[in-house]
């Protein structure tokens, strides 16, 4: 199947994921090339190799402006449209981005059942910059077509057939049904099969049944129910026009157009900030000194067999539905009879809540929950390769747990706790095995919060570490690594935060202004709204465990609490709320909060002082930045990368600022500085700017580019 055969098969082999880079695509581009002047080659076979067809283009190569000589995948995408051969794609695994649009490009797509079909370039901010909003509408309507592409998920091969994406599920192996295809479209085209089936000699349709009249109204449709552009939608907008330009101008036009649109899109902030987060995810399992983390190691270790949890409370349920919705059975030891049975409750509801919304068959609902098995028989968690306790936030009452099941855990188990405050290494203590001893802080909901903080204790071994990033990878969440120190990163990073948002309330500003700048800025909740969820009584708990109680200038959350306004759970906390509006979940301003700020204040003596919407988003962001950069200065957070997830996935941090250590850096480090001393001399000691923040600011660097060590000897 080389020079002199009738069909000829290109293979796409740039490891891992076949990424179609400037210098890749300068290979293939010579192998289509070769294809093309070769006479006695009627049919090309796009395939490819290492278990996936291609991820797109090199997400590296949008870093900088490509050289003038660049060959990109438009280029090699350019030659397969020119060419009068026949050309398959013999799609095998994820096709996605660049590599779906060559796909489009070509005159046949079959697909084996495992393929994965999509364009998810709007996660990082772009559009499909290679043909793909031209041809895909052309292919499946401009409706069709946007959805797919507004939402960047992939589809399965079985949905892409339905969708038209792909010809067929091609039976294994799929190279070889391909070729034989190939081969026989080339000698033989049909009215059915003709050799050639170019997408731009296509016009796009909206969608069966709509004229094309209606363009303008669905367009406009589309942009009102898209978010602002500055509020992370500029991508989508910009899709939208694509879409619109498919429509209505002549192939060669609209693909000129995309290109112009997606180079204009790769320049903007989000996109930067996006692609960041993008490379920051695959960077989390990445522990300089451990073996066994990292992306090939890590995935052979995640092999649990079962799971055990103590404690039956919200979290301890969380955390079990968190596994049995992995396929991992798991055992939950709690000897409250009330506790089980609200337990019980609750996993039944929320996979008959999934069956309801169609996300789950009734027997895969039922075979799930049948996977948590409710016991008070500590012995049946001997088998468990992991076993998370999550028991009352209690040193004492979390030392006796450890004790027990040092004593009955099998000694490769791993014993995790979801402590959000206590330390580590006092819990390990009071085992004989203080090697396989972390934390596994979950987020609230555990089955649905993506975000997984692992906290290394002093005698933690690389062992267990490697395998908490395997534990994580089974649950599909988000792992972070941190290091045993009070809040871990984000609770640590949160009370800066939230100290910010009280201290403006305290001035005057109300609770629900401060919100609506941080909702501005592109946070689902702000400060308030965010502790009404997580409940007042947790928060003074915090404080309390911290010594903080009373600390504060004014004792406004105590008070709170003492009132009973816990938070959305007592319909009241620093908002009220009500059941008839949101569902009881949308938080209403209450003028007798407004009150209880002032009278604190005043006893307190605190004159009222106003702060405008600039300087409520500079406070709160930047309390975040400084406390992130000494977390980092301490080793208690390994890279900038890894807090943007924390903050991403775990707060609400709106993505397309990319975190709040890479939102430092768009705003300027030295900027930061700067506020940050002047906050200092304003408001006081708490606003010590990190000796690593100075140092970088002095550099003119950035975080991202920055070596802690090398900042900090500055300093
Ligand atoms: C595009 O196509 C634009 C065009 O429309 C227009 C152009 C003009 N580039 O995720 P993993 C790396 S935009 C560079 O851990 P998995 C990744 O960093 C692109 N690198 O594996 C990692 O490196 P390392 C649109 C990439 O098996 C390694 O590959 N396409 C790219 O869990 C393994 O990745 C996308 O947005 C890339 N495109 O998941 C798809 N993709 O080992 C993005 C991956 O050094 N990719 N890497 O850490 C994905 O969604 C997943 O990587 C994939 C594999 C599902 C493919």
């Amino acid at each position: 199947m080389a020079e002199g055969d009738a069909v000829r098969v290109i293979t796409l082999d740039n490891p891992p994921v076949n990424a179609l880079s400037f210098a890749y695509c300068k290979e293939l581009l010579a192998a289509i090339e070769a294809a093309e002047s070769d006479s006695a080659t009627r049919a090309v076979v796009i395939a490819g190799a290492n278990g996936i067809f291609s991820a797109g283009a090199d997400v590296n190569d949008f870093a900088q402006e490509p050289p003038a000589d660049a060959i990109t995948v438009r280029d090699v995408i350019g030659a397969v449209e020119r060419s009068e051969k026949t050309y398959v794609a013999a799609i095998d695994g994820n096709c996605l981005g660049g590599g779906l649009e060559l796909a489009l490009a070509c005159d046949y797509r079959g697909a084996s059942g495992r393929s994965r079909l999509g364009l998810p370039e709007i996660r990082l901010g772009l559009i499909p910059g290679a043909g793909g909003t031209q041809r895909l509408p052309r292919l499946i309507g401009a409706r069709a077509a946007l959805e797919l592409m507004l939402k960047g998920s992939s589809v399965s091969a079985e949905r892409a057939v339905e969708l038209g994406i792909l010809d067929e599920i091609t039976p294994a192996p799929v190279l070889e049904a391909a070729v034989e295809f190939a081969r026989r479209v080339a000698d033989s085209p049909t009215a059915e099969t003709p050799r050639k089936r170019r997408l731009s000699a296509r016009e796009a349709e909206i969608g069966p049944g709509v004229p094309k009249i209606a363009l303008p109204y669905v367009a406009a449709q589309a942009h009102k129910m898209l978010p602002p552009e500055e509020r992370g939608g500029l991508a989508a907008h910009r899709l939208v026009d694509a879409v619109e330009a498919a429509m209505e101008l002549p192939f060669a036009l609209g693909v000129a157009r995309e290109a112009r649109l997606f180079e204009e899109l790769a320049r903007s902030k989000p996109s930067l900030a996006l692609r960041h987060v993008f490379f920051a995810e695959r960077e989390l399992a990445k522990i300089p000194d451990i073996a066994g983390t990292g992306r090939s190691d890590a995935t052979a270790r995640h092999d649990i067999v079962s799971a055990g949890v103590v404690g039956a409370g919200t979290m301890g349920s969380g955390i079990a539905i968190a596994f049995a919705q992995c396929g991992i059975p798991v055992t939950v030891v709690d000897s409250n009879d009330d506790a089980v049975d609200k337990a019980r409750q609750t996993v039944m509801g929320m996979f008959m809540y999934q069956v309801q919304k169609g996300k789950l068959t009734q027997e895969e609902a039922w075979r799930r929950a049948q996977a948590i098995v409710f016991t008070d028989d500590w012995r049946e968690l001997a088998a468990a390769d992991v076993i998370v306790e999550a028991v009352f936030e209690d040193l004492d009452v979390k030392r006796d747990v450890y004790a027990k099941l040092d004593g009955i855990a099998k000694p490769s188990a791993i014993l995790a706790t979801n402590t959000s405050t206590l330390d580590i290494d006092r819990i390990a203590e009071a085992t004989k095995r203080p090697q396989r001893v972390l934390g596994l802080h979950f987020f609230v909901p555990a089955n649905i919060m993506p975000l997984l903080e692992i906290v290394r204790g002093a005698q933690t071994s690389p062992e267990a570490i490697a395998f908490a990033f395997g534990a994580g990878k089974t649950l599909r969440k988000k792992a972070v690594l941190s290091g045993n120190a009070f809040g871990f990163i984000g609770n640590r990073m949160i009370l800066d935060y939230l100290r910010e948002a009280m201290a403006l309330a305290e001035d005057g500003n109300s609770a629900a202004r401060i919100d609506g700048v941080m909702r501005d800025f592109g946070f689902p909740m702000g400060p308030f709204a965010m502790s009404d969820l997580s409940g007042l009584d947790v928060g003074l708990h915090i404080a309390r465990a911290r010594g903080d109680e009373g600390k504060g200038r004014t004792d406004v959350l105590r008070r709170l609490v003492d009132m009973g306004r816990l938070g959305q759970k007592s319909m009241a906390g620093f908002f009220r709320y009500d059941k008839a509006v949101g569902k009881g979940r949308e938080a209403i301003a209450d003028p007798v909060v407004d009150e209880i700020f002032a009278d604190a204040a005043r006893s307190a003596g605190i004159p009222a002082r106003h702060a405008d919407d600039a300087e409520i988003r500079e406070r709160l962001l930047y309390a975040l930045i400084n406390r992130g950069a000494y977390l980092l200065e301490d080793g208690v957070a390994l890279r900038p990368g890894d807090m943007d997830i924390v903050y991403i996935y775990g707060y609400g941090f709106p993505p397309h600022h990319g975190g709040p250590m890479w939102y430092a850096d768009e705003v300027g480090v030295d900027k930061v500085y700067g506020r940050i001393r002047e906050f200092e001399a304003q408001f006081g000691p708490q606003w010590k700017p990190s000796a690593l923040l100075r140092g970088v600011a002095e550099d003119g660097g950035t975080l991202g580019a920055a070596d802690a060590r090398k900042a900090l000897s500055h300093a």
